[in-house]
This record gives structure tokens, sequence and C-alpha cells, in this order.
């Protein structure tokens, strides 16, 4: 029996994993929740890794590219990819929510407290809080922004030394190695994780809630495939000339547990070894792209911010001018970078993007109570887009093993 379940390609059973909690969560109600453990347990073992894997593979990735030329090129290439496939996923969400309405005619009151708009920094104060002052309570606290600039700093610095630092890059590489063995023993729990964490979700909410707003959530989630059909498909196969399908087929474990988990930083362990393992990009692009798409590249919360502003807009009968919506692009882009890897950052920097165009924060409640379920589209999209980039990025540089690719 073991032999057989081993023989499963991880991405079924992981698959398996999602659509029974599903079920179970659904038929089951509360009883259901006994399966909640589960799915905490999962949680809590991929943030175990996150701050480990993040600091020690940055550095590890940023000290094999030596050459500061090459570092120099791979960073532009993937910011400017990032911010460029996040200002197109803004105007998509702010088109499928003029098109499709799903503010008009709702009228739900709500039961979720509104979160304050000071608890969205604003963008000086979230590039001032990216300096370290002490690094080592970075670490321990996980504060994943300070953790990447530190870890860039330091391999910088490394590779300046020369020589002498040749122990410290040792290191490093060694327990970038260690790290990933880590990750291949926490993912291999990732189905009974899914499992628990979809069980909980599909009891908590039900079928009436999700029925009542449906047309919002459905909006997000077509915005969001379109995106990553259109967007990523078309840079995937125009640009790389590679086959989209094998690309959403290698990145799909990612996609599951990023959905169930609702957090890019807490899948990156499984995103960073789906993109090595099943799409042959190499680890030095892998550990340097992917870290930073998990704080900083999140086109599927980009999306999310257009909808939800057009659809507290229409719910509140606000005719928004030219200028707010280029205010709204502007502000979603940059909420979207600074929005955290963890769930249900992107309703905070809501409130900020509604504040920016002097639009209601009440129904910021509304879409508290689904926000869930809307942050599963988003998380989805957002680490989708890291994988693809890291995966355009690998190509353009040759350190790409297509022989690992058309296997996926
Ligand atoms: N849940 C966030 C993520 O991990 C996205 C968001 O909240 O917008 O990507």
């Amino acid at each position: 029996m073991l032999i057989l379940y081993k023989k499963i390609p991880l991405w079924q059973k992981i698959f398996c994993g999602l659509i029974l909690g599903l079920i179970v969560g659904l038929i089951f109600k509360e009883d259901a929740l006994i399966f909640k453990p589960l799915g905490t347990l999962f949680l809590n073992l991929i943030k175990m890794l996150i701050v480990p894997l993040i600091f020690v593979t940055l550095i590890s990735g940023i000290t094999s590219m030596d050459d500061l030329s090459k570092m120099k090129r791979v960073g532009l290439k993937t910011f400017f990819i990032y911010i460029g496939t996040t200002s197109i996923a803004i105007s998509i969400g702010l088109l499928f929510g003029y098109v499709f309405k799903p503010g008009v005619d709702v009228a739900i009151s709500s039961q979720e407290s509104i979160k304050t708009s000071n608890e969205a920094l604003s963008l000086v104060d979230t590039l001032l809080n990216i300096i370290p002052t002490n690094p080592v309570l970075s670490l321990a606290e996980g504060n994943i922004l300070q953790i990447i600039l530190f870890a860039i700093i330091l391999g910088i610095s490394i590779n300046l030394a020369g020589e002498k630092g040749k122990i410290v890059s040792n290191f490093f590489n060694s327990f970038s190695e260690v790290m990933f063995k880590m990750t291949d023993i926490v993912i291999s729990f990732a189905p009974f994780g899914v499992f628990g964490l979809m069980a909980f979700v599909s009891a908590s909410y039900g079928a009436d809630l999700l029925l009542s707003l449906v047309k919002i959530i459905a909006c997000v989630f077509i915005a969001s495939i379109f995106h990553m059909i259109l967007v990523y498909g078309g840079i995937i196969s125009l640009y790389s000339k590679l086959n989209i399908l094998t690309f959403f087929k290698g990145i799909l474990p990612a996609q599951i547990v990023a959905f169930t988990t609702t957090s890019s930083s807490g899948t990156l362990p499984v995103t960073t070894n789906n993109v090595i393992e099943n799409l042959g990009v190499s680890k030095s692009i892998a550990s340097f792209v992917l870290p930073l798409g998990a704080t900083i590249n999140m086109d599927g919360t980009a999306i999310y911010q257009g909808i939800c502003v057009m659809f507290i807009a229409q719910l509140f009968g606000v005719e928004l001018t030219f200028a707010n919506i280029l205010t709204i692009i502007i502000t979603s882009t940059l909420a979207s970078i600074g929005t955290a890897g963890i769930p249900g950052a992107g309703l905070i920097m809501l409130t900020l993007v509604l504040t920016s165009v002097g639009l209601p924060l009440e129904g910021v409640a509304i879409i508290a109570g689904i926000d869930r379920i809307l942050d599963m589209a988003r998380s989805v999209t957002n680490i989708t887009g890291d994988a693809m980039v890291s995966v355009v990025v690998a190509k353009s540089e040759e350190e790409f093993d297509e022989r690992i690719y058309v296997k996926a």
C-alpha cells in the first residue's frame, strides 16, 4: 500500500486532499472541523521553513551569482517583469469590475468588523521599514522584507570579500541544500494538510454565504484565471517558447497549497521545490527570484484590489473619474508590492486603496466576510506569477534545464 502511495505523483495526492476536504466540509459541516488540526500542523510546518529557507537560499543564490553584472541583470529583469505584470493585473481587475458590475444590486448587511486603514502602512513607511536595524530580531520576528534586504546585502558582501568570504559562501550553499531536503520532508505531508485546511474552509463558509456573493467571487476567480492564462501563458509561450500546459502542470502542487493556505510566503517552500524539480529552473535563480516575488509580486492581489474598488464604488453609487482610476492603478500596484505574503494581507491594503480615492471603508466589511475565499484566488495567482518569472529569467540566463521541464 505504502509503495503504491509513494508511486502516485505529489500533485495528484494534493489534489485528492483538496477535493476530499471540500466534500467532507460541505457534508459534515461543524463535525468536519475536527480535521482543522491537520491543516494547522501543515501550516506550522511550512511556517517553520520560511525564515531559514528564504535567508539561506537567497544568500546561496546571490553568492552563486558572483558576477555582480549578472546579479544586476537578473535583478533588473525580475523587477521589471514583476512591475509590468502587476500593472496589467490591476488594469484587468478594474476592467472586470467595470464590465461585470459585481457591486450592483447587492444588499448584504455585514457582520465582520472593519479593519481601520491606519493598519495599511503608507508607501514611505513600508520602504523605511525594510531596513533591518537588528537583523537577528528580523529573523526572530520573521520580518520577511527585512530578511530579504539583509540577505541581499550579506550575499553581495560575501561576493565582494572574494577568497576570504569563501568559507561563509560554502556554508550557506551547504545549508541551502539541507533546507531543500527539509522542504521535501514537509511537502510530503501536504496532501493531509491540504485536506484539513479545505475541510475547515468549506465547513466554515458552507454553500449559503458563497451563493449570496457569488458575483464578486466569480469576478475575482475568472479575472485571476484570465490573467494567468493570457499574461503568464502568453509570456511563457511567446517569449520563452515553452509549453504552457507543462508549466501549469509543473506548478500545480504549489498552486493547490497556495489555494488552501492563502499564503505566498507559506507556499514558498513548495513553489521553490516545484520550479526546481518540475520546471528545471536552477537553484540560484529560484533562490533569488522566488523570495522576492513572494513578498513584492502580487498580481492576484492587484486584480482583487481593482475588482473590489469597482464593487464598492458601485455598491455606494460613486462614479469614479479618470483621475481616480489612475490613482487606483498606482496605489494598487504599490499596495501589492507592500502586501505581505500572508493570509488576508490584501484586505488590509484594500483600505489603503479605498482611502486614496475617498471611497467608504464600510464596503470592506462585506468583502471581509468572504475574503478567505477571494484570498485563495489571489494567492494562487501571486505564486504562479513568481514561478513564471523564475522560468523566464532562468531561460534567458541559460540556467534552465529543459530536459526536466518537458518531463513535468
Ligand atoms: N494572501 C496573500 C498572499 O499570500 C495575498 C493577499 O492577501 O492579497 O499572496
